[in-house]
């Protein structure tokens, strides 16, 4: 069954359906929460998430467009904190797709000068699915960059493992420097980095959850990894001291310094896939 209910002020898309449970924002076009029927949580929400319509939820999948980062104002652009419209759900093999909108309207034109239209669809089934395709329907070319900046629920930042992101990337705590990774990234402290040549499959190894998490990006040119630690989290109003335990980002990312041109008419798709092994 889709219904679309009120939770904690904002309209949410809930799917409740054999194969999986998930709940989609439309402030924001943001995934909150997604359960394989029989498993945990695969998504991380902050118990302390705010869900206020100025600002991006805390968690789950925020659509960071059409910009990456501080690549512009607000940070990780306008879309996550955007009124997306329900364009269409229904059923199919694997259990229920939903589709959301988004098209320029005066208050994204004032912070951005160009018309789009992004189609946003969840494949909620025991895997989940998402793909964010960008249209260009104004009359000259724009570029844009972003993600889809997904955090993931674990058992224990500690005894988590990650393998998949390739040979080297840039370190944001670092102010940008070009480093080489390890073949399997663990985690001891803030971590924040853009790897620039990742594999197809990112595999996310939850050891104390005892269970494996496969992403496959399409679409992108980056893959993204964060975890703010205990610091970082402390100063956020919308984490609790110790959350960052029990999760990680690991985002499909189109680089702000390597954007997406489109020209009149063109559309581009930057996707995610998550599959669950027990
Ligand atoms: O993707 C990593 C990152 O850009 C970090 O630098 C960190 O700031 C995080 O995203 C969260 O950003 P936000 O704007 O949601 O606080």
């Amino acid at each position: 069954a889709v219904t679309v209910c009120e939770y904690q002020g904002l309209k949410i898309v809930r799917v409740i359906h054999d194969t999986a449970e998930a709940g989609i924002s439309l402030h924001g076009g943001h995934l909150i929460w997604f359960k394989p029927a029989g498993e945990n949580d695969v998504i991380w929400l902050s118990e302390k998430a705010e869900f206020d319509p100025a600002k991006a939820i805390r968690g789950g999948i925020p659509v960071c467009w059409p910009w990456f980062g501080k690549a512009g104002n607000p940070s990780h652009g306008f879309a996550r904190t955007s009124k997306w419209s329900l364009k269409e759900h229904r059923e199919n093999e694997h259990g229920v797709i939903v589709a959301l909108e988004l098209t320029d309207s005066e208050a994204t034109r004032a912070v951005w000068p160009h018309a789009f239209h992004n189609l946003l669809t969840f494949e909620i089934g025991a895997e989940l699915n998402v793909t964010l395709t960008s249209t260009n329907t104004d009359s000259s070319a724009w570029d844009y960059s972003g993600a889809l900046h997904t955090y993931f629920d674990i058992a224990d930042i500690r005894h988590a493992q990650i393998t998949g992101m390739g040979p080297s990337y840039l370190d944001s705590t670092q102010g940008g420097l070009e480093c080489q990774g390890e073949e399997v990234l663990t985690f001891t402290a803030e971590t924040d980095r853009v790897y620039t040549q990742p594999d197809e499959n990112v595999v996310i190894t939850d050891v104390n959850g005892q269970r494996k998490i496969n992403v496959s990006n399409n679409g992108h040119n980056a893959a993204v990894i964060w975890n703010p630690w205990q610091e970082l989290s402390i100063s956020m109003g919308d984490m609790a001291d110790n959350s960052f335990e029990t999760m990680v980002c690991v985002e499909s990312t189109i680089r702000s310094d390597r954007p997406i041109t489109l020209q009149p008419g063109e559309s581009h798709s930057l996707s995610t896939r998550v599959a669950t092994q027990n």
